[in-house]
């Protein structure tokens, strides 16, 4: 099946400000328990503007450094988090990348570092957060995705769990990404698409017992026999359930997965990231795309690199 350019164009842009709406609309919350959906509703609609977090921050870095490098680049996506990170450090980000960025700055390489920050390396979900960019980009080859997820998630996120939770959450965004528009939604075939992408496993198994999840799901059970954390294994399978659970409405797939509790704005994000490439920019609720902060620069990325997608075929 051949996808308009149009479709794809909205797709990339739907990805990346799918991200910013996830991300600034689950942060005031991140830390709570369960939040309803009307609360969720209330408190984005008193405030003036829906701002982001590292979330969205990492991801636009991402989308910059493959625009820039014209494909994907290690050292050139660690220097772009970096000075991303000198100008804005209040985004409320996660401890590791900071103490990377700092012993990079003192003359440790960054692969180096990424080993040091826990044992292992990380797998906290900050690699999967920010693989929207890698999801759509790559979203028709699964095997160069698989291999750019794992090393993009290397420069900070070096665990194993740590990259294949990015590498899952890419391959999510990436197959929303070449769904037909207009068929109906198959979830059965969604999941088998990303179970053959797992390795045998925590997220394999996460992904059975997604199967065996009620469709009318109950917020506690699911938070419960999927995780709401801050490990990229407690929180990427939540975004695929929450978008599996409301494949045809953005805002419900991300208040959904809002009202998950745990780490809201984050699984809002990765929730945001596969809805919005599957539907497209344009199901994204006005109300929020117009309160996003810088929405239209998240949408020219998202729309650069389609272009960019275009150019080197
Ligand atoms: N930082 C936050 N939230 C805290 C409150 C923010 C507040 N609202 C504010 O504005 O200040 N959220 C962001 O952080 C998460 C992404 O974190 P990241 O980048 O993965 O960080 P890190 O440090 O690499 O990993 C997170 C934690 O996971 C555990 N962990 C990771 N690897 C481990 C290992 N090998 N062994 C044991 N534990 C490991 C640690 O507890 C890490 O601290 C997102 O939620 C983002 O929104
Ligand atoms: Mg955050
Ligand atoms: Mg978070």
């Amino acid at each position: 099946m051949t996808l308009s350019g149009e479709v794809l164009k909205s797709r990339f842009a739907g990805a990346l400000v799918g991200t910013g709406i996830g991300d600034a609309l689950g942060a005031p919350f991140e830390g709570r328990r369960m939040v309803s959906p009307e609360e969720i509703e209330a408190v984005a609609g008193r405030r003036e503007a829906l701002t982001y977090t590292d979330d969205t921050h990492m991801t636009i870095g991402l989308a910059e450094s493959l625009l820039r490098s014209r494909g994907f680049d290690a050292d050139d996506l660690v220097q772009t988090f970096m000075a991303n990170y000198d100008l804005e450090p209040y985004r409320g980000y996660g401890p590791g990348p900071p103490r990377l960025f700092r012993l990079v700055r003192a003359g440790t390489p960054w692969r180096k570092a990424a080993l040091e920050l826990y044992r292992g390396g990380s797998y906290g979900n900050g690699s999967a957060m920010r693989a929207a960019p890698i999801g759509v980009f790559y979203y028709d080859d699964l095997e160069t995705l698989r291999d750019v997820a794992w090393r993009s998630s290397e420069t900070t996120h070096a665990h194993r769990l740590g990259r294949e939770g990015a590498a899952l959450q890419a391959c999510a965004v990436a197959l929303a990404t070449g769904l037909e528009p207009g068929a109906a939604f198959d979830r059965d075939a969604f999941l088998s698409g990303l179970s053959g992408f797992a390795p045998e496993g925590i997220y394999r198994e996460k992904l059975d017992g997604i199967r065996g999840l009620p469709t009318e799901p109950d917020t506690a059970g699911v938070a419960g026999e999927l995780g709401n954390g801050i490990e990229a294994f407690n929180s990427v399978p939540a975004a695929i359930f929450s978008f599996l659970a409301h494949p045809d409405s953005f805002a419900q797939a991300v208040l959904y997965a809002i009202s998950l509790g745990g780490d809201t704005d984050t699984i809002g994000a990765m929730t945001g990231a596969i809805s919005g490439a599957y539907l497209g920019i344009g199901a994204i609720p006005d109300r929020w795309k117009n309160k996003l902060e810088n929405r239209h620069y998240m949408e020219q990325l998202g729309e650069r690199l389609w272009e960019m997608k275009g150019q080197d075929r």
